[in-house]
């Protein structure tokens, strides 16, 4: 008799759930194909702004009290067509969706969100592999090439990088790595090439073999956007090449690796309560991660919360993190010139933040403008206000300069001093390098063509001045620069199926060579060995 309950008691609990996912479905109308394949779409393109759970983050939240309002065919429209404020047209402009894709994905987002799984340290081992050990890699350089003058870049699409020499432009390799790689970083001695997948895939290449190779691999989670090293010197270099860590979107943690092998050795969770309503937040991402060169320390932002992670790297077993309030959304950002501010982008409240990794406190917050996003950033001398650190924005067609040097210009530290006309909206990065007396700019997810396909370069010594606005192809989009080692030569790269790098010869802004190569399928981040190594921007 009590297991005839039993079964009738499980029985009835399975009719429930299955006569929830049903009415979903037929709510939806989605075939379980349709339904696998809007899923995989939300993870790759639209978790990264509304969040894996669909809470919101740079985009709004997007679960079914607020979509089941609209409606399939205006969220659909959205999809397809982007909005003004900033959401690319998925369809209409960058051309991935068709309008049917659009609808399967409007009708997906009205269903109740699924999380993805944990992914723990035993899921994290399964996947780590050593392909060269330690032991068998060179002790020195086994080519003649000007290594420090390599440039890594991301090949979004193929899922790979490419090696390319920036003294003869030739594509020395291309390794594989994780899906639509983020963003690189190189090891303390640069031999080192650290790359992050959305998919939570590291991978580690050796720049001294030759051939090039990769020699180790790690999945650290299930979505990741953010990786570096451990930069910090120490007394006897004990520090160097030693340690990584990477930034995980889901779950929400950073992840320490060892810096020679990837083997996975600590996992942090980042799940805590916003810095100022003290709400619980299930998943809080780990957005940019830098690392200090004064201390053995990572400058680690946590997106929802609003918390800056200083986490001390000197001893793992008994971690010591400062934990500093800042602003919710936190996202990209760089050092100022001295490496002693931390400058991040909180992009949904339009203001930078800063952080004083020396005296490990808030050093202020400015407003900039409509959603900063700086990558890295840009820092030079600004002719009347000293030295500056540059943000473009994703909302308005302006770049802002802030003040950065509270010791000779304490008037002008932390206020934007200055605001420059660009030639659109939609700016992602900007570059300029010590020896340069540019600064480039792009306006890669803007939706007017003609923008997107230039950038827009101010001479620094003169910023009354109008800039040169370079229109460079006719095809893409134009987005990331990049300075060679010596700081005479920019590159840029148009993202496109079939992409091209240009090289610009700074000085006269005149086109010095464009790689074209099969192999260069979409091409975005570029990160010269010398100037990422050492934080020139
Ligand atoms: Fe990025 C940097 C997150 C979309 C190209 N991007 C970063 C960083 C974060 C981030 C947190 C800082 C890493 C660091 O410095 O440690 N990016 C996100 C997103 O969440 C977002 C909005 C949506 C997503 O799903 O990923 C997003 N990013 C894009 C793009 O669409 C870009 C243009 C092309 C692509 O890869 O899809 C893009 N992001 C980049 C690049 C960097 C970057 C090239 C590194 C710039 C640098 O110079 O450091």
């Amino acid at each position: 008799m009590k297991r005839f309950w039993s079964v009738f008691l499980i029985s009835i609990f399975a009719l429930v759930v299955m006569g929830i996912g049903a009415a979903q479905k037929a709510e939806a109308q989605l075939t379980d194909e349709e339904y696998k394949k809007a899923n995989t779409e939300y993870f790759n393109r639209c978790g990264g702004c509304h969040g894996t759970l669909r809470k919101g983050a740079t985009g709004p939240a997007l679960t079914p009290d607020k979509t089941k309002a609209k409606g399939t065919e205006l969220l659909a429209k959205i999809i397809f067509d982007g909005t003004p404020g900033g959401m690319p047209g998925w369809g209409a402009a960058v051309g991935v969706y068709t309008k049917e894709q659009a609808e399967q994905l409007a009708k997906y987002i009205q269903m109740e969100p699924v999380a993805p799984p944990e992914f723990n340290m035993k899921d994290i081992k399964a996947t780590w592999k050593i392909h060269v050990p330690v032991d068998k890699r060179p002790t020195k350089p086994m080519h003649k090439r000007n290594w420090e003058n390599f440039f890594a870049v991301i090949l979004r699409d193929a899922g790979k990088i490419g090696i390319i020499d920036g003294d003869t432009k030739e594509i020395v390799s291309v390794q594989d790595s994780g899906f639509a790689v983020h963003t690189l970083r190189y090891s303390k001695s640069g031999r080192y090439l650290y790359t992050i997948g959305r998919d939570g895939k590291a991978t580690l290449v050796d720049l001294w073999m030759d051939p090039i190779q990769t020699v180790a691999e790690v999945k650290t989670g299930i979505e990741a956007r953010s990786i570096d090293s451990s930069k910090y010197e120490g007394r006897k270099g004990d520090f160097v090449d030693k340690l990584a860590v990477v930034g995980n979107y889901w779950p929400p943690s950073y992840v320490i690796l060892n810096g020679l092998t990837l083997e996975p050795l600590k996992i942090v969770s980042t799940r805590s309560y916003t810095y100022d309503t003290k709400e619980y937040h299930p998943e809080p991402r780990v957005a940019s991660i830098v690392a200090s060169h004064i201390d053995p320390e990572w400058v680690i932002n946590v997106k929802e919360t609003g918390l800056v992670l200083l986490v001390d790297y000197s001893d793992i077993k008994n971690l010591k993190v400062t934990t500093i309030e800042s602003e919710r959304f936190l996202h990209d950002g760089g050092w100022d010139a001295s490496k002693r501010y931390f400058l991040v982008a909180a992009n949904m409240r339009d203001k930078l933040v800063i952080v004083d990794t020396k005296e490990k406190k808030l050093a202020a917050i400015v407003e900039t403008g409509v959603k900063p996003h700086p990558g890295r950033g840009a820092n030079f001398k600004d002719p009347k206000y000293g030295p500056v650190y540059a943000t473009p924005h994703l909302g308005e067609a302006a770049v802002a300069l802030v003040g950065t040097d509270p010791d000779r210009y304490p008037e002008n530290a932390w206020k934007v001093v200055r605001k420059l006309k660009v030639a659109g909206d939609g700016g992602l990065f900007i570059k300029t390098h010590p020896k340069s007396k540019h600064l480039w700019v792009d306006h890669t997810l803007s939706k007017n063509q003609d923008a997107h396909r230039s950038v827009t370069v101010y001479d620094i010594k003169n910023l009354d001045a109008a800039p040169k606005i370079l229109k460079l192809t006719d095809r893409g989009r134009i987005v990331h620069m990049e300075y060679n080692k010596d700081g005479d030569e920019l590159w840029i790269s148009i993202w496109d199926k079939q992409g091209e790098i240009i090289v610009f010869d700074d000085k006269t802004l005149t086109e010095k060579a464009r790689i074209k190569d099969p192999r260069l399928v979409t091409p975005t981040g570029k990160f010269n060995v010398y100037n990422t190594r050492h934080d020139i921007y």
